[in-house]
Formats: C-alpha cells, sequence, structure tokens
C-alpha cells in the first residue's frame, strides 16, 4: 500500500482532486483507482493485466485437400476465419501489429492458381480488431511476385506490383501500390505506373498473330552504313517476343530474354545502338555482345 499512499498525497495538491475521487467512486476497484492515481502522480507502474493477447495466425490443408483453412490462435485458443469449404489455397506472408493497435494483424497471400502459373496472386489483410473480433479485408492488388513491406510514414506498409503478365500480347503494364491497413481495411496510400522509354523504332508483340509467325524491324545499329534486322517470333504463352539480331556484317546476337517490345534507341554504347525491352529495360553493346 505504500505506493497507493504516496500517490493519494499527490492527489491531495492535485486541483482535480475531486473529480479523480468522484471517478475513484463510480469504479469502485481499488487496483483501477491506485493506478488512476498513480498516472496522475506521473509515476507509472506497469499494468500487467493489459498485456495484449497472444496472437497466431496459421494456415494448414486437412483431410489432403487443396484447400486451406484460416485459422488464429488467441491466448492458446483456435477460431476458425476462413474454412476449407470456401475453396480457396492461402499461405500466411507475414504477421505482424500492421495497424499500431498492439494486437497482431497478417498479410495472407490467395495462391488464385492453387499450384500451376496460369494468374498472379491475390493478397489481403486480417486484422484484430480491439473488440476480439477478426476482420478480413477486400483484396488489396494481384502480383507474380512477393509483396515488399517496409516502414512508410511510421507505418508498417506492403508494395504490391501489378502487371498484365499472361498469355496476352497486350502492351505491358506496370502499377506499383503500396497499402497500410488502418481499421480493419488496406487503404492505398500510393499508386504509381512504370513509365516507358521512347524508341527511334519498336517492334511490339501485339503485331504477331501467332507463334509461328517472324516479323523483323531494320535499323543500322552500328554505323556502318548497312541496315542490321532484329528478327523476332511469339512465345504464345507470355505474350513475348524471342528476339536476335543480325548485323549487316554477319555478326549475330541472340538471348534466352523475351521482351513485349525490343525497340532502338538514341543512344549508344560502343558505338551501336543500345536497345529497350518493355518499358525500361536496357541492353547495351559491350564489344561483343549485347547485355
Ligand atoms: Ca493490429
Ligand atoms: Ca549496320
Amino acid at each position: 500500500m505504500e505506493a497507493l499512499d504516496g500517490s493519494c498525497q499527490e492527489l491531495a495538491v492535485n486541483p482535480n482532486k475531486e473529480t479523480i475521487i468522484a471517478h475513484m467512486t463510480s469504479l469502485k476497484w481499488i487496483g483501477v483507482a491506485a493506478f488512476a492515481a498513480s498516472a496522475m502522480a506521473q509515476s507509472p507502474r506497469p499494468d500487467k493485466t493489459a498485456r495484449p493477447p497472444a496472437i497466431q495466425y496459421s494456415v494448414e490443408q486437412k483431410d489432403g485437400s487443396m484447400y486451406s483453412t484460416l485459422r488464429v490462435r488467441v491466448n492458446g485458443k483456435t477460431r476458425t476465419l476462413i474454412d476449407q469449404s470456401k475453396e480457396q489455397c492461402l499461405a500466411i506472408v507475414d504477421q505482424r501489429d500492421w495497424d499500431g493497435n498492439g494486437l497482431k494483424d497478417a498479410l495472407v497471400r490467395r495462391i488464385t492458381a492453387c499450384g500451376g502459373n496460369c494468374c498472379p496472386d491475390e493478397f489481403f489483410f486480417v486484422s484484430a480488431l480491439p473488440n476480439n473480433e477478426f476482420k478480413i479485408s477486400d483484396e488489396l492488388a494481384d502480383s507474380w511476385n512477393d509483396p515488399v513491406i517496409e516502414k512508410w510514414k511510421d507505418h508498417w506498409s506492403v508494395v504490391i506490383v501489378s502487371n498484365n503478365e499472361g498469355y496476352t500480347t497486350n502492351r505491358p503494364v506496370e502499377i506499383k501500390r503500396r497499402f497500410i491497413l488502418d481499421e480493419g481495411k488496406g487503404v492505398k496510400v500510393e499508386e504509381s505506373q512504370r513509365k516507358e522509354i521512347k524508341s527511334l523504332l519498336e517492334m511490339r508483340s501485339e503485331i504477331f498473330k501467332g507463334g509461328n509467325e517472324e516479323n523483323n524491324i531494320q535499323y543500322d545499329l552500328d554505323g556502318d552504313g548497312k541496315k542490321d534486322t532484329i528478327s523476332g517470333r511469339l512465345w504464345e504463352r507470355w505474350g513475348r517476343i524471342l528476339w536476335r539480331v543480325e548485323f549487316a556484317n554477319g555478326k549475330q546476337f541472340s538471348t534466352e530474354t523475351a521482351c513485349k517490345r525490343i525497340g532502338v534507341l538514341g543512344t549508344k554504347t560502343n558505338g551501336v545502338h543500345d536497345l529497350v525491352c518493355d518499358q525500361d529495360t536496357v541492353y547495351r553493346w559491350n564489344g561483343t555482345e549485347y547485355q
């Protein structure tokens, strides 16, 4: 009771004494009153009863099913958040207190294809609310890649890069979005689109009708006065051009890298024009080949 006595002495000189004492009476709980009093005395004691619950998210596959059950364990008690009957394939990307409310939340990947490589994955948050409930956010964005988790203005944030990769010859589009978790919702706080470098001349996969067709563009890349040829075939599965360069002097260069666009840039390296793949990937001549 020594600390309580000390706190009461402090209360006696506090101008808000009546308010505090009225509050203490209404609470009818000497422990809370002692805490309030000690807080007023600016000598806080750790409140061991305020420790946040232990929260742990997990995903499991039962009975040989390909579908997942998303669970959360709170202080040793397990709850199901998404049942296997929903026929989703899930994986936990990360668990931490995303929104800073003292309770652990999770970032979850929904594996759209459930195996295979048909399509990008989706991502969503599961957040622990102060009322002991859990909230599943809307899906944030899709991606073929792992999202990046990083601090942004004192918040935890996730950066998800989406693109239109797939069985399509559409022009490449890549959008980078940043989300934070706020009151159970994924809030987009930044968005940007990857820009294209302008080329002098280019070949795009959209001109191809099918995999057997070959197209080419001609330009004097090495400045010897004779036009060189960039030729390509379509890799239909990814709508990308498998390309190679044939110089007029007989030298050849080929690569395994397929591009939705292969173009000639105005800039040169070692006297040979640089090439651009997709939006901004630049190939430079090192004297013997493009890299
Ligand atoms: Ca939280
Ligand atoms: Ca040439």
